[in-house]
C-alpha cells in the first residue's frame, strides 16, 4: 500500500511488471498501450459518452465487445498493481499503464493526470461499434476519429503506435507484427509502410491483410487495410512521410496526441482536479 495519490509508486510497479518472458514478444507493454487506447477511444464529443471514466471494460457490455478481445490480458497484468495500491481507480490505472509502457519501451514522456472515476454512469456508457475496424478504409477511420475530435495529422500520428505489438488470430483475426522489433517505440511503422512492397494476402480464416516478407528477420510483417489507407489517402500520406523521416517530430506529436486521447471525456478545473467524477462512489481523487 502506498500513500493515496502517490502515482510515482504506481508507475514504478507498472514498469517492473512489463518484462513477461512467456508472453508474446516478452513484454506486457504493447497490450497495455492498447488497453489505454481502447479505454479512451470510445469517446463521442457530441453526446459526451464513452471515454476512460467508469472503467467500463470491467463489465460485459464493454469488456465483451469483440473489438476488446485480448485486453483481459492487460487487465490481469495490472491486477497486482491495483491490489497493492488499492486507492487508484481502474480508469486511472489503465490509462497510466499505457503511458508508463510507452515510456519504458523507449517512447516519449507523456503528460498524464489522475482523478478518473470508476463510478459507472449508465447514461455515459458507449454502445458497441465505437472502436475502429481494421478491415475498412480512410472514410471509416475519419468517421471514428473525428467523433473523438482528432484531425487527419493526429490520426496518422496515433496510428504510429502500431510499431508496438502484434495482431493475434484468436483476438482480431489478423495475424503478425508490423515491425520486427515490436517492443521498442519508434517510427519504424511509418518507414516500413513507405519503403516495403506490401502485398495483399487472404489468411486461412478469410481475413484480408497486407504482408511483406522480411528476409533479414525471416519473418512476415503485416499491415492492416486501415494502415494502408494512410498511405493511399492524399491528406494522410504527407504525415506518414513526415513521421517516417523525422522521429523527433513523431515523438513530440505523439506525446501530445496520446495525452489528449487519455483525457477524452475528463473535465478538470484550473487546478487540474476532475470535476465530472463522482467522488463518493468513485474511489479516491486527489
Ligand atoms: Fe491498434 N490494433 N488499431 N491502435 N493497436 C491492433 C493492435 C494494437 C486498429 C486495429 C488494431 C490504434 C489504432 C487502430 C495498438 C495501438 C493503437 C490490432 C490487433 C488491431 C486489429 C489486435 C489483436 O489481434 O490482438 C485500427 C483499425 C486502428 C485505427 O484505425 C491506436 C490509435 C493505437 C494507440 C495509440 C497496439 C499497441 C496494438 C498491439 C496490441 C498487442 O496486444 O500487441
Amino acid at each position: 500500500m502506498s500513500t493515496p495519490g502517490d502515482y510515482s509508486a504506481v508507475r514504478k510497479d507498472i514498469a517492473s511488471l512489463l518484462h513477461q518472458p512467456g508472453y508474446d514478444d516478452g513484454s506486457a507493454g504493447p497490450v497495455l498501450v492498447r488497453l489505454a487506447w481502447h479505454s479512451s477511444g470510445t469517446y463521442d464529443y457530441e453526446t459526451d459518452t464513452g471515454g476512460s471514466n467508469g472503467a467500463g471494460m470491467r463489465y460485459e457490455a464493454e469488456g465483451g465487445d469483440p473489438a476488446n478481445a485480448g485486453l483481459q490480458h492487460a487487465r490481469v497484468f495490472l491486477e497486482p498493481v491495483k491490489a497493492k495500491h488499492t486507492w487508484i481507480t481502474y480508469a486511472d490505472l489503465w490509462t497510466l499503464g499505457g503511458i508508463v509502457a510507452i515510456q519504458e519501451m523507449g517512447g516519449p514522456e507523456i503528460e498524464w493526470k489522475g482523478g478518473r472515476t470508476d463510478y459507472v454512469d449508465d447514461s455515459k456508457l458507449p454502445p458497441r461499434g465505437r472502436l475502429p475496424d481494421g478491415a475498412q478504409g480512410a472514410d471509416h477511420i475519419r468517421f471514428i476519429f473525428y467523433r473523438m475530435g482528432f484531425s487527419d495529422p493526429m490520426i496518422v500520428c496515433l496510428s504510429g503506435a502500431h510499431t508496438l505489438g502484434r495482431c493475434h488470430s484468436d483476438r482480431s483475426g489478423f495475424h503478425g507484427a508490423w515491425v520486427n522489433n515490436p517492443t521498442r517505440f519508434s517510427n519504424t511503422y511509418f518507414r516500413l509502410m513507405l519503403t516495403r512492397n506490401w502485398k495483399e494476402k487472404v489468411l486461412d480464416n478469410g481475413v484480408r491483410q497486407f504482408v511483406y516478407y522480411d528476409e533479414d528477420a525471416e519473418e512476415e510483417l503485416m499491415m492492416l487495410p486501415t494502415d494502408m489507407a494512410l498511405l493511399s489517402d492524399p491528406s494522410f500520406r504527407p504525415w506518414v512521410e513526415l513521421y517516417a523521416k523525422d522521429k523527433e517530430r513523431f515523438f513530440a506529436d505523439f506525446a501530445k496526441v496520446f495525452s489528449k486521447l487519455v483525457e477524452l471525456g475528463i473535465e478538470r478545473d484550473e487546478a487540474g482536479k476532475v470535476t465530472n467524477a463522482d467522488n463518493f462512489r468513485g474511489g479516491y481523487h486527489s
